[in-house]
C-alpha cells in the first residue's frame, strides 16, 4: 500500500468516526504498536519528564510533543493524548520552545491557535508570532521541527495538528496561558498538574 493511499484511508477513518463520541484516552503508553512505518529512533529515550521542562534561560519553558507517540486516536494523538485531555499551562510572557517530532508515515503538524479552532477543519495563522511548524496544512512525516514563540497574551489555546481534519477529530492538547500562574505546569490526562522542572 502507498503511503498516500494509506493517508487517504486514514483521513477517511477519522472522517468516519468524527460523529461519536470521543474515546476516553488510551493512557500513557509509549509503545505504539498499532502504527505502521514508525521511524521510532525519533523519539527514542523520550519520556514524561521531556514533555515540558524548564529551560536554562529566564522564563522559558521546553515543550516535546510527538505526534502517534501511541495509537491512540488512530495515531492522531500528542504524547499519547488527544481531544485536550492533557493541559498545558504557561505563565504570561515566557518564552516557549517547542520540538515537534512525527515518527509516522502519516503527516502530522503542530501549530498554536486558539481553543476554538480545534472545532474547525482548517487551523488558519498561529495566534502568536511563529507558534508553527512550517506548512502546518502539509504536515510533517518521519522527522521533526522546532520553533519558539512568546506566550504574550493570556487565553485558552490549543497545540493542534495542522493537518487538515485532524484538530476536529481530536489532535490538540489544550495550552492556557496566565497572568495568575507561577510556574508551567502540564496535566496529563486525570492526574494532578505537575510543575515544569
Ligand atoms: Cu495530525
Amino acid at each position: 500500500m502507498t503511503r498516500r493511499l494509506f493517508s487517504t484511508l486514514l483521513l477517511a477513518a477519522s472522517f468516519a468516526f468524527a460523529q461519536q463520541p470521543a474515546a476516553p484516552p488510551a493512557g500513557h503508553d509509549t509503545h505504539a504498536v498499532d502504527i505502521p512505518g514508525l521511524k521510532k529512533e525519533l523519539f527514542a529515550g523520550i519520556t514524561e519528564a521531556d514533555f515540558l521542562k524548564l529551560s536554562d534561560k529566564p522564563k522559558t519553558v521546553k515543550v516535546v510533543l510527538v505526534a502517534t507517540l501511541t495509537s491512540a486516536n488512530y495515531g492522531m494523538n500528542f504524547n499519547g493524548y488527544s481531544h485536550g485531555k492533557a493541559v498545558f499551562t504557561i505563565p504570561k510572557d515566557w518564552t516557549v520552545e517547542v520540538t515537534f517530532i512525527n515518527p509516522s508515515p502519516i503527516p502530522h503538524s503542530a501549530i498554536v491557535v486558539e481553543k476554538d479552532m480545534t472545532k474547525k477543519l482548517q487551523m488558519g495563522a498561529p495566534c502568536f508570532d511563529g507558534a508553527s511548524v512550517p506548512k502546518p496544512e502539509v504536515g510533517i512525516s518521519l522527522n521533526k521541527a522546532e520553533f519558539q514563540f512568546v506566550a504574550d497574551e493570556e487565553g485558552e489555546y490549543a497545540f493542534a495538528c495542522g493537518f487538515p481534519a485532524h484538530a476536529i477529530n481530536g489532535h490538540w492538547l489544550a495550552l492556557n496561558v496566565s497572568a495568575d500562574a507561577k510556574a508551567p505546569t502540564l496535566q496529563l490526562g486525570d492526574k494532578p498538574a505537575v510543575d515544569a522542572k
